[in-house]
C-alpha cells in the first residue's frame, strides 16, 4: 500500500517533467528553466528564518505518505505548499530571507529513521516528493519573491545517503559478520553498510586472507528510496571515497574521506566527474525555480579544492544567465574561527595543484583562489550565544571573538559574487536543527538577549523556525519540533520582540550597514561591579549620519552599568546628544531617554538580563 503509494507520486511526477534523463551528465529536456534575475540588492538587509521543511506547515495532504507524527525521527507531512501558506506569518514577523531544506530526492526512510530532514540524497534531479513537485517549489519560490522574501536551498555535495554497501565477503549480500573467537582473538562486528575507516579503502576477504578492494553494490529497494544515485555518472564506484566510516574526526584522512556515520557515502570531491555533477545539479535547480543562495551542508568534510571550483563554477553560470548577487554560505561545525573563517578567504593553491584543479575547468576561465560568500558563525554560538548570553561568563570574550575576525575572515568580495567582503556577511545565529534549543537550558530573559545581538550585530541574522514562539527542544531531533503545534501565533511577547528587532533593523541603516565598535566590555563576573555589561556601536561605513547604540547586561545577579572605579562609558556621539531607547526593556519603557554628558559619557543602568538599542533622538 505504502510502496505503491510511493511509486504513484513518482510516476506522476516523471509524466509531468517529461521523461527521465538516461545518459550520464544528461540533465537537459527535463523541464522549462525560469527567467533569473537578482531579488536581492544587499544581503546585509536580510533576515534569514532557517525552516525543516517537513515540520514548518503542511499545506497539501495528498504528499503524506509515510508519515507518523508520533516519532520525532519520522515524516511529518510539512510541504512546500504549506511554506507558501504561511508566507504571510514570516513576513510579519520580520523575515526576508527562508533557509529551507534540501529540495532534492532523499532516502525514504533507513534503519528505522525517515530521511524527513532532506540531508540523504539519493537524486539530485528530482524532487523530494514529501515536500512537492517542482510545481509546488516554483510557485512557493515565486510567491515568496512577490513578498520580498529570499529563498535560500540547503545543498549537500559530500556525501550521498546510504545508497550501497561494501561486499566485504564477496557473496552478493549485505551482512553483519562477525570475526574472532573472543578467546585467542577479539571478536569483531563488520557491518557491510558501514564498516570502520581504512585509508586503504575497505578491503574483501575470505578466509584466506584480504582480497583487494571490497565490490561495492547499490541497493534497489524503491518502498525505502534506497534506489542508484542520480546522475548516473555517481553510479561509477571510482566517484566515491569508499574508506568506510569516519571514527575519528581529528584525523584529517578520515574527516575529508570517510563516510559520515550513519552510511553517508562520502564521494571523491577531488574528480572532475564529481565536481562537474555537483554545480550541474545544483546550478540546474536554480534555474529551474530562481531561488536566490545556497547553504552549504558539511563543508568541512570535504576537499578545500572543491569550494574553490563549485562557487566559482555556479557564479560564473548564474551570472551569465542574470542571477547575480547569488548567496553562498556554509556549514563547518567547529567553533575555531581560523578553521572557519578559511573557507571565506581567497587562497591559490600551488601551481602543480592549481594546474591539476584546471583540469577539470571546461570553458576559458581557470581557477582563482576564491571561495564561499560567508560561512555560520558557529565560533560565536559557542563563545557568546552559549557562553555569555545563556552561561553569564564575562563579556570580554565578544571583544575578543571579534577582535580577531579580520584575521580570520575573507576581506574582499569574491568575483561575481554579493559584491561584499565575507568578513560582512557572516551568518549569526542562536539555534538551528543540530544543537540544542536555547531554552533548552536558558531562560527567556538571556534568549532575549541573544535575539538583540544577533539582530544589531554586523552580519547576517539567522533565526531557527519556532525560536519566535519559545521552542524548548534538546538535542536532535528533539529541536525538530512542529511549528503548526504552536498555531502560528503572532502574540506571543518573543514573537512580537522579534518582530520589533527586524523592524528597527530596516529602519536603521546602522544596524545593517554600519561599521561596528566595542565602547565598553568587562571581565568581571558575578557580583562584581560592571560584570555582564557589553555595549557596541554601529556606525560609519555604508550608513550615512546612522548611528546605533547597544548595551546589554547579560548577567542574572544585578543590575548593571557601564561604569568601573568611577569612569563611565565614552561614547561616539557629541556631548548633549539625545539618545532613546527604541526597544525598552524591563528597567525602563520603550521612548526612554539619556542625555550624552559633556565629556561624551553616558549614563545607563540595566536591569538583570536586559539590553537598550539606543538611537539619536533625531533619527529616531
Ligand atoms: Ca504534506
Ligand atoms: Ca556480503
Ligand atoms: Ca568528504
Amino acid at each position: 500500500m505504502i510502496g505503491r503509494t510511493w511509486q504513484r507520486g513518482a510516476r506522476a511526477v516523471l509524466g509531468m517533467l517529461g521523461l527521465l534523463t538516461t545518459g550520464c551528465m544528461s540533465f537537459d529536456g527535463l523541464d522549462e528553466p525560469v527567467a533569473l534575475q537578482a531579488n536581492v540588492a544587499d544581503w546585509r538587509d536580510q533576515v534569514i528564518y532557517q525552516i525543516l521543511v517537513d515540520r514548518f506547515a503542511n499545506g497539501d495532504t495528498s504528499n503524506d505518505f509515510n508519515i507518523d507524527t508520533t516519532s520525532q525521527a519520522r515524516w511529518h507531512g510539512g510541504d512546500w505548499a504549506g511554506l507558501e501558506a504561511k508566507l504571510p506569518y514570516l513576513q510579519e514577523l520580520g523575515v526576508t530571507a527562508v533557509w529551507i531544506s534540501p529540495v532534492y530526492k532523499n532516502v525514504d526512510t533507513d534503519a528505522n529513521v525517515d530521511g524527513y530532514h532532506g540531508y540523504w540524497p539519493q537524486d539530485f534531479t528530482q524532487t523530494n516528493l514529501h515536500y512537492g513537485d517542482l510545481m509546488a517549489l516554483r510557485r512557493m519560490v515565486r510567491e515568496a519573491h512577490e513578498r520580498g522574501i529570499a529563498v535560500i536551498i540547503d545543498v549537500v555535495t559530500n556525501h550521498v545517503g546510504q545508497l550501497f554497501f561494501y561486499d566485504i565477503n564477496l557473496n552478493g549480500h549485505p551482512d553483519e559478520s562477525v570475526r574472532g573467537s573472543g578467546e585467542q582473538s577479539d571478536v569483531l562486528h563488520i557491518n557491510e553498510y558501514d564498516p570502520d575507516f581504512d585509508p586503504r579503502g575497505i578491503q574483501s576477504e575470505t578466509s584466506l586472507g584480504e582480497a583487494g578492494p571490497a565490490p561495492i553494490i547499490f541497493t534497489h529497494d524503491p518502498a525505502s528510496n534506497h534506489l542508484p544515485p542520480m546522475p548516473a555518472v555517481l553510479q561509477r564506484p571510482e566517484m566515491y571515497n569508499r574508506r568506510g566510516r569516519t571514527v575519528n574526526f581529528e584525523e584529517p584522512d578520515q574527516l575529508l574521506h570517510g563516510d559520515f556515520p550513519g552510511g553517508l557515502k562520502d564521494l571523491d570531491t577531488t574528480r572532475c566527474e564529481v565536481k562537474q555533477a555537483m554545480v550541474e545539479s545544483y546550478a540546474r535547480w536554480v534555474e529551474l525555480t530562481d531561488v536566490d543562495g545556497f547553504r552549504i551542508d558539511t563543508i568541512k568534510h570535504v576537499d578545500r579544492e572543491f569550494w574553490r571550483y563549485f562557487a566559482q563554477k555556479i557564479r560564473q553560470r548564474l551570472a551569465r544567465k542574470g542571477k547575480t548577487n547569488f548567496f553562498m554560505f556554509g556549514e563547518a561545525f567547529d567553533g575555531r574561527p581560523d578553521l572557519v573563517g578559511a573557507y571565506t578567504k581567497s587562497e591559490l593553491p600551488a601551481a602543480e595543484q592549481l594546474s591539476r584543479e584546471n583540469e577539470c575547468v571546461e570553458d576559458s576561465l581557470g581557477i582563482t583562489g576564491d571561495q564561499l560568500d560567508g560561512v555560520f558563525h558557529f565560533p560565536q554560538y559557542y563563545q557568546v550565544i552559549r557562553d555569555v548570553f545563556r552561561d553569564g561568563m564575562s563579556t570580554d570574550r565578544i571583544e575578543t571573538l571579534w577582535a580577531d575576525r579580520a584575521k580570520h575572515y575573507g576581506t574582499t568580495a569574491n568575483e561575481l559574487g554579493t559584491g561584499l567582503a565575507p568578513i560582512k556577511t557572516l551568518v549569526n545565529f542562536i539555534d538551528n536543527h543540530d544543537v540544542p534549543r536555547f531554552l533548552f537550558e536558558g531562560d527567556v530573559d538571556g534568549l532575549r538577549l541573544a535575539l538583540l545581538f544577533v539582530m544589531t550585530e554586523d552580519g547576517l541574522p539567522c533565526i531557527y523556525y519556532g525560536t519566535e514562539q519559545e521552542f524548548r527542544g534538546g538535542n536532535d531531533p528533539a529541536n525538530r519540533e512542529d511549528l503548526w503545534l504552536s498555531g502560528y501565533a503572532t502574540t506571543g511577547s518573543t514573537f512580537r520582540y522579534t518582530q520589533a528587532l527586524a523592524r528597527l533593523r530596516q529602519r536603521h541603516a546602522a544596524l545593517r550597514r554600519g561599521d561596528q565598535k566595542v565602547v565598553w566590555a568587562s571581565n568581571r563576573t558575578g557580583s562584581e561591579q560592571d560584570a555582564g555589561i557589553f555595549a557596541f556601536e554601529r556606525s560609519g561605513g555604508d550608513a550615512g549620519s546612522s548611528y546605533a547604540l547597544v548595551v546589554l547586561n547579560a548577567s542574572g545577579a544585578h543590575p548593571s552599568s557601564p561604569v568601573f572605579n568611577g569612569a563611565p562609558m565614552k561614547v561616539g556621539v557629541a556631548p548633549g546628544t539625545v539618545l532613546v531607547d527604541v526597544l525598552g526593556n524591563k528597567g525602563a519603557p520603550s521612548g526612554t531617554k539619556y542625555t550624552v554628558s559633556g565629556s561624551g559619557t553616558l549614563v545607563i543602568e540595566l536591569p538583570p538580563k536586559s539590553g537598550a538599542l539606543l538611537i539619536p533622538e533625531s533619527q529616531k
